[in-house]
């Protein structure tokens, strides 16, 4: 009887010595001590010669028993342990926080067209755009600019040298007719461009630069709305302190007209008192009549500024054409 109370004891200690290897070593360590040909197992069948004829099926068949209870605990643990060592040693933890690298970063004249235009958005003001070649309809004749216009000379303006004599916008006014072309009023809404005037390049000129310009139409629209709208934004974008300035001023598409000066600490700072930075007025009758607006019902006010203007205030840049140089030692200060 002793041999059949051999059996359970040895049997656990096989499992527990099984579920103890920790790697594919141990465990095959463990599979020769218990299941190897002379291994403890095969040590007990070996005693049941010893046993009786009518003791000895029954015990053999509890031999086998706890053998293969251990040979399926084996290839479980075998399985385990091979998944295991598939794993990398030095798995990546999904959970930490990624790494800093230098990377890019927004052009200074970008981040400022878009801080404008997300003042403008808070106020209800849609953004469009249009195209840079414009032939002089859009941007002259429908902005009730004769053709007589010193704007229009070919010392101001970049002309196409094809038949239908287009033209690089001057402003982006022409985007405006075009929306009013399509759109009735009340409208809202800002056009951020590129420009191209025939200026020398010097520190504060350059051939090309951007705008934003806004128009609003509705019925009943004052010069009070187009300053608490200005002024608004400038603030958001230049500081609280910033005071406003309409100086009577002469456009073409607009009566009354002004040009915008504007002062706060920084101003002060520079020994100025005032700086020129905006052009405004009162959308003129005839830019309706063109558009196919009646200007008895709808009134409206428009303003331009130069992007670039406001940047070098703004970070106090002194020469416009950094902004075009792309050298990373001035990109990489915004
Ligand atoms: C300015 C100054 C004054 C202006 C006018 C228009 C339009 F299309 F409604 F007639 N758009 N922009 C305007 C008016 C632009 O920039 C200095």
């Amino acid at each position: 009887m002793s041999l059949i109370s051999e059996i359970e004891p040895l049997k656990n200690a096989g499992l527990s010595e099984l579920a103890a290897a920790t790697d594919l070593q141990a465990l095959d360590a463990a599979r020769v001590q218990y299941l190897g040909a002379n291994g403890r197992f095969t040590a007990l069948m070996k005693q049941l010669g010893a046993l009786s004829k009518e003791e000895r099926p029954a015990a053999g068949k509890l031999i086998n028993t706890a053998k293969g209870e251990l040979e399926a605990a084996l290839a479980a643990r075998r399985g385990e342990l091979e998944l295991r060592a598939a794993l990398p040693k030095d798995p990546t933890d999904m959970t930490l926080p990624g790494r800093r690298r230098p990377l890019g970063r927004l052009h200074p004249l970008t981040q400022v067209t878009e801080d404008i235009v997300r003042s403008f958005r808070r106020l209800g003001f849609a953004v469009a755009d249009g195209p840079e070649v414009e032939d002089e309809y859009h941007c002259f004749d429908a902005l009730n600019t004769p053709a007589d216009h010193p704007a229009r000379d070919l010392q101001d303006t970049f002309y196409l040298n094809t038949p239908k004599r287009p033209l690089l916008r001057t402003h982006t006014s022409s985007v405006q007719i075009r929306v009013m072309e399509k759109q009735r009023p009340p409208i809202r809404v800002i056009v951020p461009g590129r420009v191209y005037r025939r200026d020398n390049a010097d520190a504060t000129h350059n051939p090309t630069f951007h705008q934003i310009e806004g128009l609003y139409v509705d019925r009943g629209v004052t010069v009070g709305d187009l300053k608490g709208t200005v002024e608004f934004v400038f603030r958001e974008l230049l500081g609280p302190d910033v005071k406003l300035r309409f100086r009577p001023h002469y456009f073409s598409y607009t009566e009354p007209s002004y040009e915008i000066d504007f002062t706060n600490a920084l101003v002060k700072k520079l020994g100025k008192d005032w700086m020129e930075i905006a052009g405004c007025g009162i959308v003129h009758p005839q830019v309706f009549e063109t558009v196919g607006y009646d200007p008895e019902e709808w009134s409206g006010w428009a303003f331009g500024f130069g992007i670039e203007r406001l940047a070098m205030l703004r970070y106090g840049v002194n020469d416009i054409r950094l902004f075009y140089e792309n050298d990373v030692r001035f990109l990489g200060q915004f």
